[in-house]
């Protein structure tokens, strides 16, 4: 009786270690976890081990892209010849995330703008400029572009801005969360909005 009742406890201590020994066992434990974590702690890990600042921007700039999940709109700007372009692959989206890939084929820095337009009617061949670039207004954290009479005709979505240094040679990702509407893509670096260097875009 009495070795019947030690066989069974050893029985249970036995199914119970068995039954939880794979599940605390530390390495299985650390490689789930690493796993789960790895695409939100790529950014950081990968800005931290590497020395090389154009390594880090592109790193940087895929680990953001991945984590918005949206299409990616490659966007060719150029300034040779008599105009400058800024040429998307595409015109249209599907409304939500999306990662525009402006890459500068030109030989002078550029960037690019995206603004939703908020007046449906205006003529983007003539919009308002002053000392050679589209007015730019600060309101409220947002920034707006402005016709002649001061309306706000377009708000700021995003901005690869001068420090992504969308240098020649060079390729930014600007991440843009686009509600359906119209689009202004342009870059407003002075005079090159004159030069041609703007497109119209959708989202649907
Ligand atoms: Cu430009």
């Amino acid at each position: 009786m009495r070795t019947a009742l030690i066989m069974t406890l050893c029985l249970i201590v036995a199914l119970t270690a068995f039954a939880c020994g794979p599940a605390e066992e530390p390495t299985s434990g650390e490689g789930e976890m690493a796993e789960e974590h790895s695409s939100e702690e790529h950014e950081t890990a990968e800005t931290e081990s590497s020395g090389n600042e154009h390594e880090d921007h592109g790193s940087m700039t895929m680990s953001s892209s991945g984590s918005m999940g949206g299409e990616r709109i490659h966007v060719s700007m150029t300034d040779q010849g008599e105009m400058y372009t800024m040429v998307p692959e595409a015109h249209s989206v599907h409304a939500g995330p999306v990662t525009f890939v402006a890459e500068n084929e030109g030989l002078i820095e550029h960037e690019l703008i995206v603004v939703k337009l908020l007046d449906m009617n205006v003529d983007l061949t003539a919009l308002h400029v002053v000392d050679t670039q589209l007015v730019e207004v600060e309101s409220g954290g947002v920034t707006y572009i402005a016709d002649a009479a001061g309306r706000h005709i377009g708000q700021v979505i995003a901005a690869t801005g001068h420090d992504a240094h969308l240098t020649a040679g060079h390729t930014v990702e600007l991440n843009a969360d686009l509600t359906a509407g119209h689009y202004l893509l342009v870059c407003n670096i002075e005079t090159h909005y004159q030069l041609g260097m703007w497109t119209e875009f959708e989202a649907t």
